[in-house]
């Protein structure tokens, strides 16, 4: 599937609702150009002005996304933060919009702002789920020596018997008319 390109998002401090919608397993790359001041400076003492990719510091715990790269470019899908920056792909876990901020506990004074490119390749086609086909059943054989049903020709118990009772039948038929034929002589 063809990757899709959104933007560019200008974040320079607190969520930017992107509207971009992902699934699970999309490939989502982040390219962004330009810097973000964190602010903060007192008497000139240098607020650090940082692209997407942040700074090496450790993150505080205070902010954002602890796990990710202080004053970097994060992006939020679901519940989860993923790592965004100058050159970055994550895949997200759980589908969501995906929502862009600095990692940064005090975004309301940042100014200057870092340029965002998304570009979002789709997992892919919906898996293919084959066509069902009814399982193959073999005919029914009657096994040699067995008939499924009374027959002429058949020498089994129960046939002969029935021919035994249906000649004994006619013949006790027989013997009646011939007797009331000779009552009539
Ligand atoms: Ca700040």
């Amino acid at each position: 599937m063809a990757t899709k390109q959104y933007g560019p998002f200008g974040v320079v401090g607190a969520e930017v609702v992107t509207g971009i919608q992902v699934q699970a397993g999309d490939i989502v790359r982040t390219v962004s150009e330009g810097l973000v001041d964190f602010g903060g400076a007192i008497l000139g003492g240098g607020a650090p002005i940082l692209n997407a990719d942040g700074d090496s510091w450790s993150t505080p715990g205070s902010y954002p996304a602890p796990s990710l790269r202080k004053n970097s470019l994060i992006c939020k899908v679901g519940v989860r933060w993923y790592q965004g920056g100058t050159d970055k792909t994550f895949t997200p876990s759980e589908s969501g919009e995906i929502i862009l901020r600095t990692n940064d506990d005090n975004p309301g004074d940042n100014s200057r702002g870092w340029t965002v490119n998304l570009y979002v390749t789709p997992v892919g086609d919906p898996p293919v789920i084959p066509p069902v086909v009814p399982p193959v059943v073999p005919p029914v054989v009657p096994p040699v020596g067995q008939s499924g049903s009374g027959h002429a020709g058949c020498s089994c118990s129960c046939c002969c018997a029935n021919q035994a009772i249906v000649a004994q039948v006619a013949m006790t038929a027989i013997t009646a008319i011939t007797a009331m034929g000779q009552r009539h002589d």
